[in-house]
């Protein structure tokens, strides 16, 4: 008798043309709506699954897969993977998977878009303007920060740190510097323009700093009030990365006491809720975690997560060696929980 199909939750709506890629190979359970899981029901859904397509919204560490011998492969269609625990995963025999390098340029020209919005007042006039306050044209009105010329920090150089090194080096003619876990090879820091400094120096130096760093326990509340007071009254900052790594309260206390001149946030510390003291700001740009969201970028970021859950679960044309896999030791060390193919 033949095997029983390989199944698989989908957790929110994606794109049902790609999603159906799947049902070549498996029984898919899709989520029609978008849909808030808790743990519970993360825990409910998992359970009798051999894999998983998931977004930020679904944290899946110990508890969510007590219930699920089967599952193999949770593919994260996003970069970032905060929202699974690794290390649980991996004593599990669990596959984790993203989608690094699609989204990167879409990701570094929203985290620009912030800056420039921020930078140069763009929403705060726009809304300036809607509210009847343009009586006459004025030489001082909504005076901000040029971005060319001036000192563009990056906090966080990997990919999409660096592709906004080069739009910021070659498209503006800024300076820029950068702080990481480690130093850039010599080749890349010059093709992207930028020189490597202590985290204490950029943050002094920056008339613009921009957060693309992964977020971890390690860096919950890096830039702390301590850290704003370090930087530039005129300074402007932008966190496309996590949250948590900025201390929203501190940072909402500086910008309304002028001690920083303004934000543009796309991430935060409780998604989907913002701080009412953030949302009472003028200077601050705030978007929806919406950094890879161009139409073309979501479409590949569902591809790339589709493709690593077949293969991961051993199926399709790259079986058994899923193109992301964070955890990947698993599979050269044999631990990986893997769907025996010659059984079917
Ligand atoms: C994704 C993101 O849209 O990739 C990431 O890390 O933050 C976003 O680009 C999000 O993760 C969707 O799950």
């Amino acid at each position: 008798m033949a095997e029983p199909r390989p199944r698989v939750w989908v957790s929110q709506p994606l794109f049902d043309d790609t999603v159906a890629q799947l049902a070549a190979y498996c029984e898919v359970v899709a989520t029609p709506e978008v849909t808030a899981h808790d743990s519970a029901s993360i825990r409910a859904r998992l359970a009798g699954m051999d894999g998983a397509l998931i977004t930020l919204n679904e944290r899946v560490g110990a508890a969510e897969i007590a219930n699920a011998p089967d599952l193999k492969v949770v593919a994260n269609v996003g970069v970032g993977y905060n929202n699974l625990d690794i290390a649980a995963l991996s004593a599990a025999g669990i596959i984790a998977t993203n989608t690094p390098d699609v989204l990167t340029e879409t990701t570094a020209d929203l985290g620009f878009s912030l800056l420039m919005a921020a930078a140069r007042r763009i929403v705060e006039s726009d809304r300036w303007l809607r509210e009847g306050n343009w009586g006459q044209w004025s030489f001082t009105t909504m005076l901000g920060a040029d971005l060319h010329g001036s000192t563009l920090g990056i906090l966080g150089m990997g990919r999409i740190g660096q592709a906004i090194a080069r739009r910021g080096h070659h498209g503006f003619g800024m300076k820029v510097l950068y702080h990481n876990r480690s130093r850039l090879p010599q080749d890349v820091e010059q093709a992207v323009g930028a020189s490597y400094v202590g985290f204490d120096e950029l943050l002094a130096q920056a008339d613009h700093l921009v957060l693309v760093l992964p977020y971890t326990a390690q860096n919950h509340h890096l830039i702390d009030a301590a850290a704003l007071a370090k930087m530039k009254p005129s300074a402007t900052l932008v966190n496309i990365a996590r949250g948590g790594i900025v201390d929203e309260l501190a940072l909402a206390n500086a910008l309304a006491s002028g001690r920083l001149a303004s934000a543009g946030l796309d991430v935060y510390e409780n998604e989907p809720n913002v701080r009412p003291e953030l949302l009472a700001l003028r200077n601050i740009v705030l978007t929806p975690h919406i950094g890879s969201a161009s139409l073309a970028t979501r479409r590949a970021m569902v591809q790339v997560a589709v493709d690593n859950l077949l293969a991961g679960l051993g199926l399709g044309p790259a079986a058994g060696q899923p193109a992301n896999a964070i955890n990947g030791e698993l599979l050269a060390g044999g631990n990986a929980r893997i769907i025996d193919t010659k059984k079917r």
